[in-house]
């Protein structure tokens, strides 16, 4: 008698159990085994970076408005790129947060999925941003601040050496000693990109920047401007995207490189812009989306949830 309700319990229980595993979800979401579907291809994840982009907001208002039964897999710019990377080894279907520029899409064939809704916006500008206040105090970091600008392939060849050497800061140095013409076009009256200095004493400037591919490439790049060509004793401080803004704001950092506007960093900028200076574009045609490699052979967002 006993036996057979502990049989009827645990029948009972199995019964719940399945139910709590598949009850969610509908047949099409759990596929047989060897199911093709382009979720179970890409394993039902979106690989993303840290939670603070604006890529990732963008990305979940996307799971949102595209009906997205995927799990956004939250980590860095480097484990976004360590799981292309593995995934291209494997010729296995991956979906990143992708943008560019990125040294990414000179390493790798990779493509953006279309984005009918315009979820991700179009094509951005990455803004240089000052503290209040800089344009009197250090006139001299304002105004190279507010001259720098480059190109894809020039930004393109900071970030591949960045990568090659696996050292920002001698990745810089290279850089601006092979890109004298242009930082010279930067520099204000009476420096000279091919003059160094070993005197630092022009006052302290602090750099906020994210560990994201290209804010790294900019801000190592104009760090070795500043101090090494302009003689400023400067600082890197690596923050969270929200702590940059606030930085900046509160008269912590004095300028960041890395705002992308007017989508990505919209908000952010919107909460601080009586505090700070938007100094306008240092970069055009930046963009955002979802990005896989070329041999997927799906070709649009909407197709994630076939
Ligand atoms: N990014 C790179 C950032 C801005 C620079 C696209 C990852 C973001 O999403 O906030």
């Amino acid at each position: 008698m006993l036996a057979k309700r502990s049989m009827v319990l645990l029948l009972v229980m199995t019964v719940m159990a399945v139910f709590a595993l598949g009850g969610c979800s509908s047949p099409a979401d759990n596929p047989p085994a060897g199911d093709q579907s382009v979720k179970s291809q890409f394993k039902g994840k979106i690989i993303g970076i840290d939670p603070g982009a604006g890529i990732m907001k963008a990305t979940d208002i996307a799971v949102e408005r595209y009906g997205l039964d995927y799990e956004v897999v939250e980590g860095s710019d480097a484990t976004m790129a360590a799981a292309l990377k593995q995934a291209i080894d494997n010729q296995e279907w991956v979906v990143v947060t992708g943008w560019t520029p990125h040294w990414k899409f000179a390493r790798w064939d990779l493509k953006f999925l279309d984005d009918p809704k315009k979820v991700y916006g179009e094509a951005e500008t990455i803004n240089t941003i000052v503290r209040q206040g800089l344009k009197e105090d250090m006139p001299e970091v304002y105004a190279v601040c507010d001259a720098f600008k480059w190109d894809s392939k020039q930004i393109g060849s900071a970030m591949a050496m960045a990568e090659e050497m696996g050292d920002d800061k001698a990745a810089a140095r290279k850089w601006v000693q092979e890109n004298q013409e242009l930082v010279n076009s930067w520099l204000p009256e009476g420096y000279d990109a091919a003059k160094t200095t070993a005197s630092f004493d022009k006052g302290k400037v602090n750099l906020l920047y994210v560990e994201w591919a290209c804010a790294r490439a900019e801000t190592h790049v104009m760090a070795d401007v500043l101090q090494n060509i302009m003689g400023y004793q400067v600082e890197l401080t690596p923050v969270g995207a929200a702590a940059m803004y606030e930085g900046l704001a509160a008269g912590e950092g004095d300028a960041i490189f890395t705002a992308w506007l007017p989508v990505t960093h919209g908000d952010y900028l919107e909460a601080v812009k009586d505090k700070v200076e938007d100094l306008g574009p240092n970069y055009e045609d930046a963009r955002i989306g979802l990005v896989v490699p070329s041999y997927v052979t799906i070709n649009s967002i909407e197709e994630l949830m076939k």
